[in-house]
């Protein structure tokens, strides 16, 4: 069975308990588990991590290969904007990459407009809040099934 490492990047364990009017009303766990049955119904594991630490995540991109996984699916969250560290682990992981948002990122403040990941992702989606996940799985699903 493939496997595909899911990263949360910092502060979106707050997700659902602090400022539902940006991020919604669904917990990191509720997400999660719509993740696993949708991976469930694809055949796929998924190993799903959360850090608030910019190195660990380096890290855990760095071993992904290592460990098996055939692909990465990332909300580097408030790193997007700032993180060369993340960039460059993701672009030398060789794994396909799918980065995804819950909002619209360019519809925010300038600072989020800039996503330093997007050019070393396979693709991006965002804006569509916990689905951004779901339809971020299903695109990292079908890069990575040999047809
Ligand atoms: O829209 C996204 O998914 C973001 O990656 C979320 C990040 C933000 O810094 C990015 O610009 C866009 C923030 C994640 C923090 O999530 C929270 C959830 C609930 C309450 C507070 C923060």
């Amino acid at each position: 069975m493939k496997k595909i490492l899911v990263i949360h990047g910092p502060n979106l364990n707050l997700l659902g308990k602090r400022e539902p009017g940006i991020y919604g009303q669904l917990t990191l766990d509720k997400l999660n588990q719509i993740l696993k049955t949708a991976a469930k119904k694809e055949k796929v594991s998924l190993a799903i991590r959360q850090s608030n630490h910019e190195g660990l995540i380096v890290d855990l991109i760095g071993r992904a290969k290592n460990n098996k996984f055939s692909g990465i699916l990332i909300n580097p969250a408030a790193y997007t904007h700032t993180s060369v560290a993340i960039r460059d682990a993701l672009a030398a992981c060789g794994l396909p990459v799918v980065e995804v948002h819950l909002s619209n990122i360019h519809a925010r403040e300038s600072f989020r407009h800039q996503s330093l990941i997007s050019p070393v992702a396979s693709g991006t989606i965002l804006g569509f809040g916990a689905n951004s996940y779901r339809l971020g799985l299903a695109a990292l699903l079908d890069l990575i099934t040999v047809k």
